[in-house]
């Protein structure tokens, strides 16, 4: 690692590669997007040839963020000088584009989850930043180059997307600093805010309902809503109109963990989990997944009721391990 910190030695990095693949996580979310986009620019305006890629494509809301098109969820034909992997709390999370990514001879890791271990030559892992946005600013720092507006609304939306709109406790004063150093270089806080959060079709609202009249609560501290294939089939709305779901009822009065179980295919259950001071990163890792400390997820697969009551007997162990409220 270079002396002056891991945000320069990624920028010594860049300098040196002609060709650059930038990859981010399956099922990105504005933070993995946002990340991506703006790096992407830097890199074209510092005349690299630049791959980017995710491995799934990013949900349609993000159609208002500037080149979304140029996000492919293919590999590059050729392997390029380097790999940056963003916001990916493991090589896993790179899913099908993970060889590639690993076989590149200098791989990058910029991230901000909390896990085990990193990955690739370079780390630049903070647990303690906002977003992977707050670490590819950084960069852009490290690298000499002014945000372009672009860059600015891409990292901007990264930014609320990972603190919930400046909400969540990781909002922090360098999240906020940086939030208006994107709005002075032309991030756009009004379109950024409702494109995200609330602009939506009939059928997400439709679905919400449904997840809302679902809800059960296994004690006075868990809540848990379901939403089964039969649910999205019936609203017509996608796997994605459930972003933002579990947050209108984690504040229930007196619950301290929410749970929202989708399922995605028959009996495989995406498990999304908010912790109110209780340590939910632990459930979800003990079921192969992971995320932050307060917010996290994880996919469990079975019959509805079997999958409810394992991760039932885990939230009430995370329960008890809790502080008091
Ligand atoms: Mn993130």
């Amino acid at each position: 690692m270079s002396p002056e910190g891991p945000a320069s030695a990624v920028a010594h990095a860049i300098e040196a590669a002609e060709t650059v693949f930038i990859a981010a996580h399956e099922n990105p979310d504005g933070d993995a997007v946002g990340s991506l986009l703006a790096l992407r620019s830097m890199l074209l305006r510092l005349g690299k040839e630049v791959h980017a890629a995710t491995p799934t494509a990013p949900p349609e809301r993000f159609a208002f963020l500037e080149s979304v098109e140029a996000i492919t969820t293919e590999a590059p034909a050729e392997s390029a000088d380097l790999a940056i992997a963003l916001d990916c709390d493991g090589a896993g999370r790179l899913a099908g584009l993970k060889n590639a990514v690993l076989a590149s001879p200098t791989v990058v890791d910029i991230d901000h989850h909390r896990r085990e271990s990193a990955f690739g030559d370079i780390q630049y892992v903070v647990p303690g930043a906002a977003a992977t946005a707050v670490l590819v600013a950084e960069v852009a720092r490290a690298l000499d180059l002014q945000l372009t507006s672009a860059e600015a609304m891409a990292l901007y939306t990264a930014l609320i997307a990972d603190t919930g709109g400046f909400r969540f406790s990781n909002t922090s004063p360098e999240a906020l600093r940086l939030g208006a150093d994107l709005v002075e270089v032309g991030a756009d806080p009004e379109t950024a805010s409702r494109e995200l959060f609330s602009v939506r079709p009939l059928s997400a609202a439709h679905l919400e309902g449904r997840a809302l009249s679902s809800l059960q609560p296994v004690n006075s501290q868990i809540l848990i809503s379901t939403l089964s294939l039969a649910d999205f089939e019936a609203t017509g709305a996608l796997q994605e109109a459930t972003d933002g779901i579990i947050d209108s009822f984690r504040y229930v009065t007196g619950v301290r963990i929410a749970a929202l179980l989708k399922e995605s295919d028959p009996d495989v259950w995406q498990v999304s989990l908010r912790g109110n001071g209780v340590d939910v990163a632990s459930v979800a890792s003990s079921f192969g997944g992971g995320g932050h400390t307060y917010a996290a997820g994880c996919t469990i697969e079975g019959p509805l009721a079997v999958v409810r009551s394992r991760l039932t007997e885990a939230l009430e162990h995370a329960l008890m391990e809790a502080p008091d409220a």
